[in-house]
This record gives structure tokens, sequence and C-alpha cells, in this order.
């Protein structure tokens, strides 16, 4: 009797669904929690983003047309929240949608530049917190079809040119903040009247709708990426109208910052690199190459491409992914210092992605001199990658603690593989033998293969996740803290 009800149940849920999702309306709760998944479904499904490594991520929307200055002032802060941090009115930040007219777009060069720098994924913002959706949308309006001269849906011309060049594609949605709809949830409070209202009501007219579009219009999605859950807003009731929405994309892979108690797949640090990783958790530092995710005219503190690969390399030897910003102007077009960048980038990924892609974590707990390292592990042999960032003087490479005897060593830029002496160290570790120069100004690469269990004698590490948590200041809302992770 129970079964026959659970299973009627389902049953009607599941029709309801689809009849709701024909409609555009908020479909019906799933009637039962979907059966866990086992470790190697999700192994399965991980595999491509744990081998991936490196990411763009496109922050790409209205707020690119004021660009950071707002009635002639220059407006603090990161690009996309010009419309909080200046307290714009919501019909007064709307007109902006008037010049948003992007004719230099080029969905093809774009991917063509996240390709050539070795990216494996893009993640691009389908809507910000400004509530602005960046695709075709049937839920509101106010989106770059509908809204803006342009008329075209950029989601739609990129999700062609990534499968054409064989890219994924993922898409940011800002669930809970969105300072345009009423309802919608703003760090700091509403500050337009036009933003009051039922946050249920936009949850289900806007938000759930809008996910539903995403995650049904544009072929095949890899990467869901949630922001600001803005604590209480999000509350368990509300991230499970999201949740059912996630089955349009099998395989999918979310981040952990939808809110009401749900982890998802990955940890997501912002702007800074976790000292050693996580334990049993993926994850993705995301950092922009300025100081804005969003396009502000003004911001030229660019990061070198030393600190941009030194990044990419840090975060894979902590097993980490590197989901590096590109914020675009409003004509189209990524600004020159980040394609310059990622020119760079792609050319010593050329040399040496070998190293980066489809590794995992340094196996050494202790941080070394010189550089990381990564490694690939196979069955009963293991290839070990060195990346000195600083080329010994004396031409020695000191290796600490390791026991194996090095099988064979050299550098991955140098196609002829001439070997390199290693001499065991005592009691264990290697001191390596270098050229006098080394091949690359940023980073060298030394492949060096082993037979046997990989086994080094340090000190164990301290995973992010084991750290004791910081003393939180009482009572003070997540939003107000500096800590992005908060805001989780
Ligand atoms: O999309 C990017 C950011 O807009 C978003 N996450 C990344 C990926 C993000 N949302 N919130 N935060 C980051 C933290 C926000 C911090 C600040 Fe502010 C925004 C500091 C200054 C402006 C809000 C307003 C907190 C302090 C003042």
């Amino acid at each position: 009797m129970l079964k026959r009800f659970i299973w009627v149940g389902l049953l009607s849920s599941s029709l309801l669904g689809g009849m709701a999702a024909a409609k555009d309306e908020a479909p019906q709760p799933a009637a039962a929690p979907a059966p866990a998944e086992t470790k190697a479904e999700r192994d399965a499904r991980m595999k491509w983003w744990r081998e991936a490594k490196f990411g763009m991520f496109i922050h790409w929307g209205v707020y690119s047309v004021p660009a950071g200055t707002y009635n002639g002032k220059q407006i603090n802060g990161i690009g996309e929240w010009i419309m909080n941090r200046g307290k714009i009115p919501v019909d007064v930040y709307a007109k902006y949608t008037e010049q948003f007219n992007p004719v230099k777009f080029n969905a093809d060069e774009w991917v063509a530049t996240a390709k050539a720098a070795g990216m494996k994924y893009i993640v691009i913002t389908s809507k910000h917190h400004d509530g602005f959706a960046m695709f075709h949308s049937k839920a509101s309006k106010y989106n770059i079809y509908d809204a803006t001269p342009f008329k075209r849906d950029p989601l739609a011309e990129l999700a062609e040119a990534c499968r054409k060049q064989d890219i994924r594609l993922g898409f940011y949605y800002s669930q809970a903040q969105d300072w345009h709809h009423p309802g919608g949830a703003a760090s700091g409070g509403h500050w337009d009247k036009a933003q009051d209202g039922d946050a249920d009501a936009y949850l289900k007219n806007i938000a759930v709708p809008q996910i539903r579009e995403i995650l049904s219009n544009y072929g095949k999605v890899a990467v869901l990426w949630f922001d600001t859950s803005m604590g209480a807003y999000m509350s368990k009731e509300r991230a499970e109208m999201i949740l059912p929405e996630l089955k349009r994309q099998p395989g999918i892979i979310w981040n952990n910052r939808l809110g009401g108690g749900y982890r998802g797949d990955t940890e997501t640090p912002e702007q800074h690199i976790p000292t050693a990783g996580y334990k049993d958790r993926d994850w993705e530092t995301c950092m922009t190459m300025n100081g804005t995710w969003g396009y502000k005219s003004y911001d030229d503190k660019w990061k070198p491409t030393e600190a941009l690969l030194q990044n990419l390399i840090d975060i894979a030897s902590k097993g980490g992914n590197y989901l590096l910003n590109v914020g675009p102007t409003s004509e189209g077009l990524i600004p020159a210092p980040s394609v310059e960048r990622l020119k760079e980038v792609g050319t010593w990924m050329k040399v040496n992605g070998e190293s980066i892609y489809e590794t995992t974590g340094t196996p050494f707990s202790q941080p070394l001199p010189w550089g990381r390292a990564t490694k690939k592990v196979n069955g009963d042999e293991a290839t070990l990658y060195l990346h000195v960032f600083s080329w010994p003087k004396d031409g020695k490479l000191a290796v600490p603690g390791i026991k194996n005897a090095a099988e064979s060593a050299y550098l991955l830029a140098d196609s002829a593989k001439k070997p390199l002496k290693v001499e065991k160290g005592s009691p264990h570790g290697w001191t390596i033998e270098l050229p006098g120069a080394a091949p690359d100004a940023i980073s060298s690469t030394i492949v060096v293969k082993v037979k046997g269990p990989l086994d080094i004698d340090q000190p164990p590490v301290q995973y992010e996740s084991e750290k004791k948590p910081a003393k939180k200041p009482a009572k003070k809302p997540a939003t107000k803290g500096k800590g992005v992770d908060s805001l989780k």
C-alpha cells in the first residue's frame, strides 16, 4: 500500500513537472530525494572537470556600459556591483540597456581565445546580481534580446561556438541576489521600492524559470555556477525549488553557492588560493586578471603573466582548478591586456600543458623552496612534474624527502628528452643537475619518472578543511564580511 502510494506520488509529480515545464511555470518539488550517487558515478561525472584544470570565467552584462562610472563619479569596488555600490535606482540603471549594443561580439573569437590559452571550459554570467539576463528569456523582458538594440542571444552564439570548437560551456546564475526584479535579494538591503516584493514569487517567476531556460535551450551545459546565497534568503525550501531543474542536464557540475545547506560539487575560493587545497572536495579558485570581474574602463591593475601562470601551477599543485576571469566591454570585446596575457599563458601551456592537465596535486606535503610539483600516477608508475620558478644558480635542484629512485629525468621543454643526472641524497631526496639557463623565464618543468608507490618522508599536510575556522565576529551579517567565501 505504502509502496503504491509513493509510486503514484512520483508519477503524478513528474507529470505535473512536465506540464509545468511546458507552461513555463515553477515545477513541483521532487517527490523523493534522488538516489545517492556512488563514488564511481561521481568520479565519472567529475572526470573531465578534474582533468581540465583551467577555465575561463566571463563576466559580461549591462554593467559594462557604465564601466565603473556613474554620474561622472568613479564608483569603488568591483564593476558588476556598480548598481548596488552607486545605489542606482532600478529604472535609471535599466536605461543603460539602450546603450548596450555589443556589435563587435564574436563568439568564435572568444572561444578561440580561451582555447588558445589552454582553457578547457568557459563559465559565463547568464544573469548577475543586477538581474539582467544575457540570453533571450521568456521569463523576463529584462534581457539582452528584448531590452537592447543588439537583438541577439550571446549565449546561443557562444553555445554554438563552443560546440564547434569542442570546449565545454557553463553558466553563472545569480539565484538569490537580483536587484531588478521585485523580491530578489540585495546585499545591504533594497535601495529602491521597485525592488521590494515577495521572495517566493521571485524564485517561482524569475529564478526558477530562467534556470530552466538556460538548462533547456542551449544544448549541453557543463557547469551551473550559483553565487551568493544571501544566508537565510536561500532557505532549504527555496533551494529545493531550484534543484529539480538540474536534472535537465545529466552530468552537470554545480558549485557550493546554492544555499539551503547544499554543498554542491565544488568548493569555490574566490580571489585566493587555499594554502593546501581541500581534502575530499573538488575545488576551483576563481580570480580576476585585474581588480574587477565586470569591465571597468579605468582598472589597469593587470596581474603580470608570471602571476597568472604561477597561480595556475600553484592551484594544480594543490589539486584544484583555476577559473580565470575576463570582463568584456559593452562593445563585445575582451580587453586587450587580457588577450595578451592569455596568449602568453597559451604559449607556456603548449610546451608545458602535459604537467597541468590530468595531473593530481603534489605528493610533497611541505612547500618546495623553488616552486611546485604535480603528478600523474598510473598503477605502479608515477610521473612527477617539478615546476621550477626559481632556477638554482649552482645548477643543482634539491628535491627533499623522496625515497623512490628516479628512473629518468628530463626537461619538458627539451624535445630530445636529454637525460638529467639525478643523485640520491642522504638519507632521502634527490639532487637534479640542471643546465645553466632556465628554458622558461617564468616556470620550467622537469619530468621525473618513478617506479613503485611514491614514498616521501615529510610531515603531514594540513588541508583547508581541517583548519580551525577563524573566529567570526558575533552576529555580523555574512554579506558585510570581507571574506567572499562567507557569501557562498
Ligand atoms: O561574480 C563575482 C562577484 O560579483 C561575486 N562573485 C564573483 C564570482 C560576488 N558577489 N559578492 N561578492 C562577490 C562579494 C562581494 C564583495 C564586495 Fe562589496 C562587493 C566588496 C565590494 C563590493 C558588498 C558591497 C560587500 C561589500 C560592499
